[in-house]
């Protein structure tokens, strides 16, 4: 690791924020020196859940002798700031999965002109999910019913959400025996606020088990939900080349960025700077054309639909507004920093906010609406175009950009493994089973100005890699990847274990996928799922030799998803300080607890070596709790590997018998 201090481990992030400075300009990150974090709501051990308090429970022997007026310990109050924390994320990916279901049903209704049904064979697959009959119906019927079905999951009061039947059955029988299969996404979150509130659950497990149903509704709900409709509507993504980091703004066109999380007013905006009359608009205010780009997780979705270039995650909205090049920024809902309207008011940018649910003072209110889509994107577009030419000299011009590829699928991921007829998770199961892959880690989450921003990042990439582990990456953990040039299949010729190497070579992929936005985590669980049908490793999620990391992570959202993990079977390790660390009862439920009854755990570590170490260690457990082969590193060096090859092609021929290992 990078032990000189700096503000963020990626170099062009670095000379802007310099720039900055030299400007008196400040940033998140110079905020985040200045604002130390509150000791005490750091570890949890804050409690404003009525107002006899708040109350600090503090002290040498906190968890034994303090209480709060009430009498609440600090287990207690731990565990409901958990709770809330996850019911808050859960809100976010679930209100925009909502949405999406509205607008698949407003396209099956004939509502949204502007929007179609993209992938059928995805709307017939997710059909078969929910046990709707397709064949032979008219595609939008079938489209009305899965979105109807769909938006049942929300507001369903018992029984059980949808796509839990799609997690392994040993997965689901845990869920089942500990209580913990959400009934319906908003009632979870209603459950969650209401159990936490003064006065109802004192029980830390107790809290905890509902925090893990809440969680569990966002996963195999909200966001598998919101990965699905979006996948019907605008294409399941296949690898695309793209492009990160400032550089990708253009001098002479104009700059229009689209920031946040939902896909569906980016996607029109995608449409539509194409067309001859936007284009020509462009150029009769001095420009040459129009380039779109992206930030944070509407940029995911674009970059992995339509190959839109990404300036980067959460950290950099800020100073992509001090390059002085962003014409305007859309911004629609989740992670937008309050701070970018009086920002962009000392240079010429134009926020514009989309989302009925969001507005900011100083910014530009541009609403969207699914029954007037394009036009609203062309709107949006005019208003940038015009912006154009109010263009000032100041700001910090950075080329800096990387080649990428993005938009891995658990569907692509199948089809590569043996294309369309025989796609499988076979080679890749085979491939962990004879060590060439030590395991699999998704390293997500966001990045954070309170660490050298990207740089935990970068940091477990490259180890990961080169410890033969194949990285699954969504969110700012993929845009912290790909910034700093990591998302290219040369970084696997170049950092990766041998043994990793071969696979992405044989194979032909990264080894690091980018699997898309924070919501597309799901992706990870319907890969893991896969992976347990498939045979060879565990039958269930849990078991598997696979860790998730959030090793900036700074939302409620990254809570929400480290806990649908943990309860679907992954250890999972966060970083910074632990959001639980007052109190020792709540972090011992949450590794040793929840490990014996989920086979998943949530662990805080700020350091990342030691990230590192625990998730190897996982990794290495599990495959030896599976008795596959112990991981060597190096053993599918060249020699080794030519040999095995050959052996292989032998066995194929049915000249020689299979062995362990091949
Ligand atoms: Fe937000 Fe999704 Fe975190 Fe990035 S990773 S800072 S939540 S944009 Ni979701
Ligand atoms: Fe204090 Fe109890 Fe009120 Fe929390 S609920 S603020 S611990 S009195």
């Amino acid at each position: 690791m990078d032990k000189h201090i700096r503000k963020s481990a990626n170099e062009a992030a670095e000379k802007i924020i310099e720039w900055g400075e030299s400007q008196k300009i400040e940033t998140c990150f110079e905020r985040a020196e200045k604002m130390k974090p509150c000791p005490i709501g750091e570890t949890g051990a804050c409690c404003k859940m009525c107002h006899m308090g708040p109350c600090r429970l503090v002290g040498k022997n906190a968890e034994e002798e303090v209480v709060g007026v009430c009498g609440a310990s600090l287990g207690t109050v731990v565990a409901r700031n958990l709770a809330r924390m996850i019911a808050g994320g859960t809100a976010a990916h679930s209100d925009h999965a909502r949405d999406m279901a509205f607008t698949l049903l407003a396209v099956a209704e004939g509502e949204a002109k502007d929007f179609q049904i993209t992938d059928v064979r995805k709307l017939y697959r997710v059909a078969g999910y929910l046990n709707i009959e397709f064949e032979g119906r008219p595609v939008i019927d079938v489209a009305k019913d899965v979105a109807t079905t769909l938006i049942e999951d929300f507001g369903r009061q018992k029984g059980e959400i949808n796509y839990l039947s799609r997690a392994p059955k040993k997965t689901q029988e845990r869920w089942k025996k500990w209580g913990v299969a959400p009934r319906g996404i908003d009632r979870e979150v209603v459950e969650t606020m209401h159990r936490t509130t003064m006065g109802v659950d004192h029980d830390p497990d107790h809290i905890l088990l509902q925090g893990l149903r809440t969680a569990l509704a966002d996963g195999w709900g909200g966001c598998m939900i919101s990965t699905d409709i979006t996948d019907i509507l605008f294409g399941t993504p296949q690898p695309v080349k793209a492009e990160a980091s400032f550089g990708i703004f253009k001098e002479d066109e104009v700059n229009l960025v689209v920031h946040g999380h939902e896909p569906t007013l980016a996607e029109k905006i995608v449409d539509v700077v194409s067309e001859p009359e936007m284009i020509a608009y462009a150029k009769s205010k001095g420009a040459k054309g129009i380039n779109l780009g992206g930030m944070c997780c509407t940029a995911n979705e674009v970059l992995m639909r339509h190959g839109i270039p990404t300036a980067g995650g959460f950290t950099n909205q800020e100073l992509g507004i001090m390059t002085g090049l962003v014409d305007a920024l859309t911004v629609d809902v989740q992670c937008i920093m309050p701070a970018i309207t009086e920002l962009s008011n000392k240079f010429h940018t134009k926020v514009i906010t989309t989302s009925e649910k969001a507005k900011m003072k100083g910014a530009v209110h541009i609403e969207y609406d699914e029954h007037r889509a394009k036009e609203v994107a062309r709107e949006v577009v005019r208003l940038a175009c015009d912006n154009f030419q109010n263009r000032k000299a100041t700001g910090s011009h950075i080329t800096d950009k990387f080649p990428m590829i993005a938009g891995f699928s658990h569907e692509y991921i199948e089809y590569m493994q043996g294309g369309r007829w025989r796609g499988s998770f076979r080679p890749l199961n085979d491939a962990i089973m004879a060590g060439r892959v030590r395991g699999v880690v998704g390293l997500a989450g966001c990045d954070n100005p309170r660490v050298p921003s990207t740089g935990l990042h970068r940091f477990l990439a490259t180890e990961l890699i080169k410890n033969d582990v194949l990285i699954v990456s969504t969110g700012c953990g993929s845009a912290a990847c790909g910034t700093s040039g990591y998302l290219t299949p040369e970084m696997a010729l170049e950092n990766a274990g041998p043994g990793l190497r071969e696979v992405c070579e044989a194979i032909g992929i990264p080894p690091i996928l980018h699997l898309g936005a924070c919501v597309d985590n799901s992706r990870i669980l319907t890969i893991a799922s896969a992976m347990a049908a498939e045979g060879g490793l565990s039958d269930e999620i849990g078991g598997m030799p696979a860790v998730g990391i959030a090793p900036e992570w700074m939302a409620e959202k990254a809570i929400a998803i480290g806990c649908y993990f943990a309860a679907s079977g992954v250890p999972v390790i966060f970083g910074g300080e632990s959001p639980v660390g007052s109190s020792q009862e709540v972090t011992r439920i949450m590794t040793e607890v929840w490990i014996e009854r989920f086979r998943g755990a949530m662990h805080f570590e700020p350091d990342p070596e030691k990230m590192l170490e625990i998730a190897l260690n996982y990794i290495d457990n599990a495959r030896a709790a599976l008795k596959l082969r112990p991981y060597e590193p190096g053993r599918f060096g060249t020699e080794r590997v030519l040999m095995d090859m050959a052996a292989r092609r032998e066995i194929e021929r049915g000249v020689a018998k299979p062995h362990i290992g091949l």
